[in-house]
């Protein structure tokens, strides 16, 4: 069952929204399912493993979110640095409003500075209350960009991508390491070798990683004014060259004036990982994400570098991942 697909322009009643929400129950028990990693069961939808309550959020979206031109989605896989682009993003479009001394990072955290959209769209007057909010609006999304409504996606919307990949062996790593701190305790617990063998299937939430990143690549080669394509190492190489690259893409250049003033290097300093990490609300705090699940802040700083793989993996195993991403990625132009 394909959920009908209405002009997200269209203004959406509160009934309107019922019906999608009584429409996606009847969905789900026809959907293909397996087991998920955070929750007992995930299921295929549209080409991509998802929890039901994120169906929902999709679904909403596809029928009922109002876009507008200035809108940015920051879209990535699980473990990509969602993190740190968010306090990126955040730090760079509201440099003017803010002193760098006392920053809302310093005292909410990342996870704070916008929704994570696709659980958020789903909780009581979220529609309204993403109405409401001023532009340019962010949202972070792990939905696959086939997902998106085609009026969202067409070039002449004005509406904006940031999508960030990561070599999906640290990626695997990452989510693993994440999962065995908020898969709920009543579930068998999820081996590193069989979580292995699943991600490789592409049988993890948001998976297939290849067919999400290829996605948003894709649609990068065709519209690089729409979607800025980022990589995780190439900015923890040069991370100052991807403040100017993010704050020209948001539509908010750098100025030499700024740039002399050291504007870049206090907004890189502000959202390294070692920075965030070793604040008190990122220690301490709890992210509540949507009606799904909390998570304690510090989960979502572990390492923060590239490569740690090698202290987790064998070599089989990322030779493994290095030869399915050459197969998948063969022929596109892509390299990690
Ligand atoms: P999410 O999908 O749950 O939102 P996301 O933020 O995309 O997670 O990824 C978390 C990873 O980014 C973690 O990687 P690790 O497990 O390999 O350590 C986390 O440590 C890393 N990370 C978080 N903040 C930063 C940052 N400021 N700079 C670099 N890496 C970061």
């Amino acid at each position: 069952m394909i959920l009908k697909n209405n002009n997200p322009n269209m203004s959406s009643s509160d009934d309107d929204q019922e019906k999608t929400r009584k429409q996606h129950a009847q969905l789900i028990k026809e959907l293909p399912k397996t087991g998920g990693w955070f929750q007992p069961d995930m299921f295929l939808y549209q080409g991509q493993w998802l929890i039901p309550n994120v169906i929902l959020g999709a679904t909403l979206m596809q029928n009922h979110f109002k876009h507008r031109s200035a809108d940015i989605f920051l879209s990535s896989f699980m473990k990509t640095g969602t993190t740190w682009l968010k306090s990126l993003m955040f730090s760079i479009i509201n440099r003017s409003r803010f002193d760098f001394s006392d920053h809302p990072l310093l005292h909410q955290g990342p996870q704070s500075c916008f929704p994570v959209f696709d659980a958020y769209i789903s909780q009581d007057h979220a529609i309204t209350n993403m109405d409401n909010l001023p532009s340019p609006r962010l949202f972070a999304s792990h939905l696959a960009y086939s997902l998106f409504p085609s009026t969202y996606k067409d070039p002449s919307s004005g509406c904006k991508f940031v999508y960030v990949c990561r070599d999906p062996k640290d990626v695997f790593v990452s989510k693993f390491h994440f999962m065995k701190n908020v898969r709920p305790k009543e579930l068998p617990v999820l081996s590193i070798n069989e979580a292995f063998e699943l991600f490789c299937e592409g049988l993890s939430e948001y998976g297939p990683y290849w067919d999400h990143v290829l996605g948003f690549w894709k649609a990068s080669l065709e519209s690089p004014n729409k979607i800025l394509f980022l990589r995780y190492e190439e900015m923890k190489r040069v991370p100052e060259v991807y403040v100017k690259k993010l704050a020209e893409f948001m539509g908010v250049p750098i100025s030499a004036e700024e740039e002399e003033n050291g504007v870049v290097e206090k907004i890189v300093e502000l959202c390294s990982f070692e920075h965030l990490k070793n604040l008190q609300v990122n220690k301490t705090g709890v992210l509540q994400i949507g009606s799904i699940i909390a998570v304690n802040n510090h989960h979502f700083f572990r390492r923060g570098e590239v490569g740690d793989w090698h202290n987790h993996l064998t070599k089989e195993m990322g030779a493994k991942i290095d030869q399915i991403t050459q197969d998948k990625f063969n022929g596109s132009g892509l390299t990690l």
